[in-house]
C-alpha cells in the first residue's frame, strides 16, 4: 500500500508594515486557504503555515514615515494582520512572526550550516554609503535616474516605471532618500550565495517539476535561468534584521538579507507549532511531504530559485513541489496602492459590511487573478453577490427549507419508491449534472483553478433550482404526495452537498447551513449526492435567509469612500498615472490665454495641523500677501506639520473653494509627484515675499 502524502502548504509571509487588503487576499491567502480546506475535507493531513515578515527595508521605511521604531511597527501590524486573516476564515495551522526567538535561531543556524558547507563566497564590494546618516544604503534608500527609461525616481533595485531590475550603481545621479545627500561608494564585505555554481542543479530541479507548474511561474524561472544566475548577497549592512551567527567574524553591523530569513520563516513557524523535533522532521524532511508555496507573482524568483537553492545546499530539507503564484488584483481599474490609500482594507470592510466575510471570499475567488491581472469593483461585487449568492445559492436552500417545514414540519421525509417516470427521469438528469459539477470542482481544485471550481459549486445550486422549477413540488403536492416526498428528499440531499462544499468556499455560511440542516456533512464521503443519508426522522433546524441583497446605498458609500481617499491624496491614482504618461508624452498644447487663467502666487505657510480622522490631510493657514487663507492639502504622509511652517509654497489662488471633511479649502498647493505617489512642495528657488505672483 502506498503511503498517503502529507501536505505542507505555505502562504507568503506578508510584510508587517500595513493592514491586509483585498489584493493580498485574492492573490495569495484565499487560494491557499481554499486549497487547504479542500485537502482537509478530503481527509488529507495538512499543515498550513504563514506569519508576519518583520524584517527588511519595507519595515524600516514605514518606521521612519510613522516616526516610531521598527519594533513598534511590526508589533502593531502583526496583530492587526493576524486578526484580519482569522476574521476572514483563513485557516492557518499557525501564524508566526520573524521577530520570534526561534526564528532568529533557526535562520542563524541555517546560515551557519551553509557557511560551513562553503556555499558562500565572501566578497568585498563597493556599496553606497550615506555620510550624513552614517549608514550603508539599502537599494530602496537610493533613488536616481533609470538608465533605461530616464525616470528620475527609480529605486536602487528596480525602476517601477519601466520595470527594469537595477543595481543601485546603475542609477544616474543617485541620491540618498535618508538625507538627500549624494551617497559615496564605500567598501564592505558580504556573503554571497553562489547561485551561478548552483545553476545546473536548480535547472534540473525546475525541469523536473515544471509539468505541473503554472505557465507564468515557469516562464519567469526560465527567463532568470536563461540570463544566467549570478551570486547574490545573503547579508546586508543594516541594523534591523537577524544578526549573523556569532561564529562569523567581522560581521558587525550586518544582518541576514530579508529574502534569506523570510522563507526560513516557514520552517521556524512550523517548529514553533510542532515543538518536538521528530514531528518537525516528519513534515520538513520527509519525502512524502508535498510542499506548496502560495505567493504573488513578484515573489516567484525567491520561491522557485533562491529558496530551493538554499534548501538544496542545506541538504536536509525537501524542496517545493509547486509554487502556484498569482497575478495582481486591481481596484476599480487602478493599481492597488497602499501609499495612496487606494485599497479596500479587510478590517474596514468588516466594519462597514459586518458579517459579510463570505460575500467577499466569494467575489474575490470568482475574480481571482489566476492567469492575468483582474479587477475588483464595487458594482461587480454587488452583482455577483446578488445574482449568485442571493438569487441562486441562497434562494435554492431557502426554497427547500421553507417547503420542508411547510410540507413535513421540518422532518426529512423518507425516500419513497415512486413510479412517476417523468419525475424519475428529471431526477436522474439533475443527479448527472451535479455529479459532473462535483468532478469538476475536484479536478479544478487539484489544479489550483479556484475560479472554475467556484463556478461549478454555484452550478450545483443552479441545478437544484432548475430541478425545483421542473418538478414544481408546490404543485405536485396536490396530486402526487409520494413523488413530492421523493423530490423533496432529493432536494435536501442537494442542500447537504452544498453544505459540505461550502466549507471550502464560504465557511461561515457552511456553519449556518449546518445549523439549518442540523447536520455537518462530510465531503469526503460524498461521491454520489443521492447516496447522502439522513437518519430516519432527521429534524431540520430553523430556516433562515443566508444572504441578504447588497443595496445600492451600501455600494455608493463604498465608492464615495474611495473617492474621498483620492481627494485626500490631492490627486487620484488615475491622475498620477497621467503624470507617468506625461513625462514621456507631453500633454496637449494649450493657448497662453488658457494658462493665464490660472492665478498662481507664492504663499507662506503660517500654521499647519493634522485633520482629525483623515490620515493624509493637513490643514494649513497660508499667507498670500493680500490675505490669509485656509487650504487643505493631502500631504500629511510626506510632511510633518511643524516642518511646513515658514515654507514658501506655490498656490493656485483662483481655484473654486471646495469642502473636504467639513472644512472649506480656498486654493491648492502645487506639488511635484513621482510615480510612486511621493509628493513634494513646489516653491521658489530663493526667498521672496509672500504674495509674489508666479508668471
Ligand atoms: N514579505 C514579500 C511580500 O510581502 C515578502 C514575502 C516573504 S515570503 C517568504 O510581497
Ligand atoms: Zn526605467
Amino acid at each position: 500500500m502506498s503511503v498517503q502524502k502529507k501536505h505542507l502548504v505555505t502562504a507568503a509571509l506578508p510584510y508587517a508594515n500595513g493592514p491586509v487588503h483585498i489584493g493580498h487576499l485574492a492573490g495569495c491567502y484565499l487560494p491557499a486557504d481554499l486549497y487547504v480546506r479542500y485537502l482537509k475535507a478530503c481527509g488529507k493531513e495538512v499543515l498550513f503555515i504563514c506569519g508576519s515578515d518583520e524584517h527588511g527595508v519595507p519595515i524600516t521605511i514605514k518606521a521612519k514615515k510613522e516616526g516610531i521604531s521598527p519594533q513598534q511597527v511590526v508589533d502593531k501590524y502583526h496583530e492587526l494582520m493576524k486578526k484580519s486573516f482569522a476574521d476572514f476564515g483563513i485557516d492557518f495551522s499557525y501564524y508566526g512572526r520573524t521577530s520570534s526567538k526561534i526564528h532568529h535561531e533557526t535562520a542563524q543556524k541555517f546560515f551557519k550550516k551553509l557557511y560551513e558547507k562553503g556555499a558562500f563566497k565572501e566578497e568585498v564590494t563597493q556599496q553606497y554609503y550615506d555620510e550624513e546618516a552614517k549608514q550603508f544604503l539599502a537599494d530602496r534608500y537610493i533613488t536616481g535616474t533609470c538608465p533605461r527609461c530616464q525616470n528620475t525616481e527609480a529605486y536602487g533595485d528596480q525602476c517601477e516605471k519601466c520595470g527594469a531590475t537595477l543595481s543601485s550603481t546603475d542609477l544616474i545621479n543617485p541620491k540618498s532618500t535618508l538625507s538627500g545627500a549624494v551617497p559615496i561608494l564605500k567598501e564592505t564585505k558580504n556573503w554571497f550565495l553562489e547561485l551561478d555554481k548552483l545553476q545546473p542543479k536548480i535547472q534540473k530541479y525546475i525541469e523536473n517539476q515544471k509539468k505541473n507548474w503554472k505557465t507564468n511561474v515557469y516562464g519567469q524561472c526560465s527567463s532568470w535561468l536563461n540570463e544566467g544566475l549570478k551570486p547574490r548577497a545573503m547579508t546586508r549592512d543594516l541594523d534591523w534584521g537577524v544578526k549573523l551567527p556569532n561564529e562569523i567574524k567581522n560581521a558587525e553591523g550586518k544582518v541576514l538579507y530579508v529574502w534569506f530569513d523570510a522563507p526560513i520563516g516557514y520552517i521556524s513557524a512550523s517548529k514553533e507549532l510542532l515543538q518536538n523535533n521528530a514531528q518537525f522532521e516528519d513534515w520538513w524532511q520527509n519525502e512524502n511531504t508535498e510542499l506548496v508555496h502560495f505567493i504573488g507573482k513578484d515573489n516567484i524568483v525567491f520561491h522557485c530559485i533562491i529558496f530551493p537553492a538554499m534548501l538544496m545546499e542545506h541538504g536536509n530539507y525537501i524542496l517545493p513541489t509547486n509554487v502556484p503564484a498569482n497575478e495582481f488584483l486591481n481596484l476599480e481599474g487602478e493599481k492597488i496602492s497602499t501609499s495612496r490609500n487606494w485599497a479596500v482594507w479587510l478590517d474596514e470592510y468588516l466594519k462597514d459590511l459586518p458579517e459579510r466575510q463570505d460575500e467577499l471570499r466569494f467575489v474575490l475567488t470568482s475574480i481571482a487573478p489566476e492567469t492575468k491581472d483582474s479587477d475588483f469593483s464595487w458594482k461587480d461585487y454587488q452583482t455577483r453577490v446578488n445574482s449568485e449568492l442571493v438569487s441562486i445559492f441562497g434562494n435554492f436552500i431557502n426554497r427547500v427549507m421553507v417547503l420542508s417545514h411547510k410540507f413535513y414540519s421540518g422532518i426529512v421525509p423518507e425516500l419513497p419508491v415512486v413510479s412517476n417516470e417523468e419525475i424519475l427521469s428529471k431526477t436522474t438528469l439533475a443527479n448527472q449534472e451535479i455529479s459532473k459539477c462535483i468532478e469538476q470542482i475536484k479536478a479544478n481544485l487539484d489544479n489550483y483553478k479556484f475560479r472554475d471550481a467556484l463556478a461549478q459549486f454555484v452550478n450545483i445550486a443552479r441545478t437544484g433550482n432548475k430541478y425545483l422549477a421542473e418538478t414544481e413540488p408546490w404543485k405536485l403536492i396536490k396530486t402526487d404526495e409520494q413523488s413530492t416526498q421523493y423530490v423533496m428528499h432529493r432536494a435536501l440531499q442537494m442542500c447537504a452537498a452544498l453544505q459540505a462544499y461550502s466549507k471550502i468556499f464560504i465557511p461561515h455560511t457552511a456553519v449556518k447551513l449546518a445549523e439549518q440542516l442540523n447536520f455537518d456533512f462530510n465531503l469526503k464521503t460524498i461521491s454520489d449526492v443521492f447516496e447522502i443519508e439522513f437518519k430516519n426522522g432527521h429534524i431540520l433546524g430553523k430556516s433562515e435567509v443566508l444572504f441578504k441583497p447588497v443595496e445600492d446605498e451600501e455600494m455608493e458609500k463604498q465608492i464615495e469612500k474611495l473617492q474621498q481617499s483620492k481627494t485626500e491624496n490631492g490627486q487620484s491614482a488615475n491622475e498620477s498615472e497621467k503624470n507617468v504618461l506625461s513625462e514621456a508624452q507631453v500633454k496637449q498644447s494649450i493657448a497662453f490665454e488658457d494658462f493665464d487663467k490660472i492665478d498662481l502666487r507664492i504663499g507662506k505657510v503660517l500654521e499647519a495641523e493634522k485633520v482629525p480622522k483623515a490620515d493624509k490631510l493637513l490643514k494649513l493657514i497660508v499667507d498670500l500677501g493680500f490675505e490669509k487663507r485656509t487650504i487643505l492639502s493631502g500631504i500629511a504622509e510626506f510632511y510633518k506639520p511643524e516642518d511646513l511652517i515658514g515654507k514658501l509654497v506655490t498656490v493656485v489662488v483662483n481655484l473654486a473653494p471646495r469642502k473636504i471633511r467639513g472644512i472649506e479649502s480656498h486654493g491648492m498647493l502645487l506639488m511635484a509627484g513621482n510615480d510612486q505617489g511621493k509628493l513634494i512642495c513646489v516653491g521658489p528657488e530663493q526667498d521672496i515675499e509672500a504674495g509674489s505672483i508666479v508668471k
